[in-house]
């Protein structure tokens, strides 16, 4: 393809922005007006489009495509074409008669959709369609937008966890209209002190710093946690799924010492045995000062969870700082876990999940309420008097072909406020695990110090 910068100018040719003075929907006046839909009467610019906006994506992770209506709507049907991707189509009211559905087309529960905006201000109308396409349990992370007015919408998105990739923006777009001479220095400039005057005012929520955090906890667990991440300046947990005894002790002799905690899948070790297994691995926690985190997902009734959680082979109680439960339970379910943290599980990464928006709320609304929940597991920002756990975080992987979806160290600590991130195959599965998780811990560590 032809570079972006030649792409735009023939776009503009077709007349997409005007100068001037122009009122807009919010009644403020602006020296410029975007209209993108002439973009969808020339079909090979739309095709190119289509790729353009494809190109920004990690395909593999989407089942559906659909636009924000009108202007969209072509180049989200482009994007089906180009990419097979189905289509669904939102309305802009539900239909009086019929289905009176909202979101019409071909879809499954738990697909995930990526969602195409031609324009983004404010980010107001994105707002309003996210909700209505979540409530048929489809899945929003990712968004396109052609044109970014840099008005603050794509940060208010960011800060609500979805992923907006924007083709343009207004800044580099005066930029190269004012460089080939289509525009005038003073209308450059009368631009430029628009977009720095207009920008929608958001409270950016600030995060809450592991210090303040450490005030505010009540478990002793979370405190631990907490003390353990200033101590040793990480937010690093690393999943050790490795599946032999020799294995989880060299990796946690060899990450020991970046990490705050290591987290374990138990059941997976296949000679485990407690005195050979668990005795060195608490040694190994206690020298390198790592707490021990027990994935095991916990999603029974309160009598079994007790019994898995304290007898079998594995005997979790003997020795797990905190261990991960579902809340599918419900809140007694949940009151086993006397002398542990328990960690939540609210949203999942994989792709699919039928961890929908109504469930996660209700789940957030158990581990808000119940003394033995010190935070919970999500792909999405939750309360911040929980602690965050963030698995699914790669800083080169987009997923691994059997449904992982990954995000970077970067992403989760900016856009979820995360508080711990989780790794697994990117530090046990590198050439150098040592190397691999202080790599992790630096970018962990400066994502989080850079808010
Ligand atoms: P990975 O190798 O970085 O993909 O490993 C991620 C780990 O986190 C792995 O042990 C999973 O079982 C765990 N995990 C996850 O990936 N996603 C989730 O939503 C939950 C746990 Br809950």
């Amino acid at each position: 393809m032809e570079n972006k910068t030649e792409f735009f100018l023939e776009c503009f040719k077709l007349g997409i922005i005007k100068f001037g003075r122009f009122t807009l929907k919010s009644g403020i006046e602006s020296p410029f007006y975007v209209d993108l839909r002439p973009l969808s009467s020339n079909p090979k610019i739309l095709k190119k489009l289509a790729d353009y906006l494809l190109e920004m994506l990690p395909l593999d992770n989407f089942d559906l495509i659909c636009g924000v209506p009108y202007a969209a709507l072509p180049m989200a049907t482009a994007m089906s074409l180009e990419s097979y991707i189905p289509l669904i189509i939102k309305r802009k009211e539900a239909k009086e008669y019929g289905t009176k559905k909202l979101i019409e087309g071909i879809y499954k529960k738990g697909q995930n959709c990526i969602l195409v905006e031609d324009v983004i201000t404010s980010g107001k109308s994105l707002l309003e369609t996210i909700p209505e396409i979540e409530n048929e349990e489809i899945f929003v992370s990712d968004i396109v937008v052609v044109l970014d007015r840099e008005q603050g919408g794509k940060e208010i998105l960011e800060r609500k966890g979805y992923r907006v990739h924007t083709l343009f923006k207004i800044s580099e777009i005066v930029k190269i209209l004012r460089e080939t001479n289509e525009i005038t220095e003073s209308e450059a400039a009368r631009i430029k002190d628009f977009i720095a005057g207009n920008a929608v005012k958001f409270e950016e929520k600030k995060r809450l710093s592991y210090e303040q955090k450490l005030e505010n906890a009540e478990h002793s667990v979370a405190k631990k946690l907490l003390k353990t991440a200033i101590d040793k300046q990480s937010n690093l947990i690393a999943s050790a799924d490795v599946t032999s005894t020799a294995e989880l002790l060299n990796f946690a002799e060899k990450v020991g010492q970046h990490i705050v905690a290591l987290k374990t899948h138990i059941d997976i070790i296949s000679d485990f045995d407690f005195e050979k297994t668990i005795l060195p691995l608490k040694k190994i926690a206690e020298k390198h000062r790592f707490l021990l985190m027990e994935d095991r997902k916990f999603a029974d009734i309160g009598n079994t969870q007790e019994l898995q959680f304290t007898k079998g082979i594995y005997r979790i109680s003997d020795w797990a700082d905190f261990v991960t439960a579902q809340a599918i339970g419900g809140f007694d379910s949940l009151n086993v876990f006397e002398n542990v943290g328990v960690v939540a599980i609210l949203s999942m990464s994989s792709k699919g999940t039928l961890t929908s928006v109504p469930y996660f709320e209700e789940a957030q609304k158990i581990a808000l309420s119940h003394p033995n929940v010190i935070g919970g597991v999500s792909q999405k920002p939750i309360s911040d008097e929980l602690l965050l756990f963030t698995p699914g975080v790669n800083l080169n992987e987009k997923g691994d072909g059997k449904g992982q979806q990954y995000n970077s160290p970067e992403y989760v600590f900016k856009n979820l406020h995360t508080d711990f991130m989780i790794v697994g195959r990117g530090i046990y599965q590198s050439e150098n695990p040592e190397k691999s998780a202080l790599e992790y811990k630096i970018a962990g560590w400066m994502a989080y110090s850079e808010l």
